[in-house]
């Protein structure tokens, strides 16, 4: 599957920037191509010129609402960021225009933390405008929620996430959920390295997007994971995961795959590795609320049979009972069996659900501040009234 990848904001960008890298790993070691065109946008002229795998030009990485935030961002008011969003939006959409493959492109795919200003705000405009202008093309949101410790510290945050969710599932084909949180679960150390989450956030993508280019027969399996399925499959509320097992390179002589024994454990290595997908998904959700599921396996050719394939099949549908499950192998890695997974159409998301409750009950305090600011504000303005101006 070839896509238009397209960041906002700051996280939205530096995970646009991974992506890009990840097409120039696909084209050097596979010979293929999964992005057609990167792009970032901002508010924020210096968060552009940090990026390293997005080309350079101003097409590539566009500057938007540079009179109303003079480049400095919009400091967490995603109102603002949609208002500029809404302003800019051509910019945006004559640089995708630019793409030279853009015919051969199957979806689009944007990219914001929920947190911010500018990505929160602007990604709802931008999917909405992308919809309207290219609306035989999916467009898929992938929306970064907050740390724990950003919502604790600032309600803003909470806040900004919940309208961002609210708007974007309301006009993306899908939303694909991401909770920076897990990512530091198992190890905090993490806390302080965003490039090392933003490299586990997009890796689960680059075998489901790579298996339906590939083009040498060695590398196509029994059945090819291709655009068409990944379509049919990515709705609604989305989570990904992505685990993998180890397995031995080196055989005895003589030693034959096919061996009942050897079979039992490919098997449980497949099984170990699809737990790991499970057990590390992007948000934490119940798989039995998933309605559409898909699963793609890749391993050396000689690891892959068809029991191990229909036994993982069995297993995600004892997990995820409701959903239509596609799936694919994917005869590539050496010495490694990896599982990747996609529950889609979830009919429930706890998480989303407690950002709508909390912000809901945040806004009428929200609001009483806001008054009693402008109240203040007046009898400072009152009490000033018999000083001269200077102007
Ligand atoms: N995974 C990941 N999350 C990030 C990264 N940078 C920021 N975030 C998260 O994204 C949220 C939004 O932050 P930014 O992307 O910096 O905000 P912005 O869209 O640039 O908006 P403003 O700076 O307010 O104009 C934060 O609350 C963080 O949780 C990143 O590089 N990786
Ligand atoms: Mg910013």
């Amino acid at each position: 599957m070839k896509i238009v990848v397209i960041g906002l904001g700051q996280c939205g960008g530096r995970i646009a920037d991974e992506f890009a890298r990840l097409n120039s790993r696909a084209r050097s070691r596979r010979g293929i191509e999964i992005v057609t065109g990167g792009f970032a946008v901002n508010t924020d002229a210096a968060d552009l010129s940090g990026l390293t795998a997005i080309r350079r030009d101003y097409q590539h990485r566009i500057l938007i609402g540079g009179r109303k935030t003079g480049g400095h961002g919009v400091g967490k008011i995603n109102e603002l960021g949609a208002e500029i969003a809404k302003e800019d939006s051509d910019k945006v959409v004559d640089a995708i225009r630019t793409t030279k493959r853009f015919y051969e492109t199957d979806a689009f795919l944007l990219i914001a933390g929920a947190g911010g200003g500018t990505g929160s705000g602007s990604l709802p405009v931008m999917v909405q405008h992308i919809k309207e202008r290219y609306s035989d093309k999916p467009v898929y949101a992938a929306v970064v929620l907050p740390f724990e410790h950003e919502e604790q510290t600032e309600e803003r945050t909470i806040y900004n996430t919940a309208t961002c969710l609210k708007s974007t599932y309301s006009v993306a084909d899908a939303v694909i959920l991401i909770d920076n949180q897990r990512y530091i679960r198992k190890d905090s150390s993490l806390a302080n390295n965003l490039a090392k989450i933003n490299n586990l956030i997009a890796e689960p993508f680059y075998g489901i997007l790579c298996a339906g280019e590939e083009k040498k027969p060695k590398y196509i399996g029994s059945k090819l994971l291709d655009a068409g399925d990944i379509m049919q499959t990515v709705v609604g509320w989305t989570v990904l995961g992505y685990g993998t097992s180890q397995i031995p390179l080196l055989r005895f002589p003589g030693e034959r795959t096919r061996d009942f024994i050897k079979k039992g454990t490919e098997t449980q290595k497949g099984i170990q590795a699809m737990d790991a997908a499970i057990s590390e998904l992007s948000l934490n959700c119940k798989p039995e609320d998933s309605r559409r599921a898909l699963y793609l396996i890749s391993a050396p050719s000689r690891e892959m049979n068809m029991d191990l394939i229909k036994e993982l099949g069995d297993y995600l549908r004892s997990l995820a009972p409701q959903a239509t499950i596609r799936n694919g192998d994917y005869p590539r890695r050496r010495g490694l069996l990896d599982v990747s997974v996609i529950l889609s159409e979830l009919s429930d998301v706890e998480k989303v659900r407690n950002y709508y409750t909390t912000s809901a009950s945040l806004i009428p305090a929200m609001k009483k501040r806001q008054e009693e600011t402008v109240d203040k504000l007046k009898i400072i303005e009152e009490t000033s009234k018999d000083i001269p101006s200077l102007l």
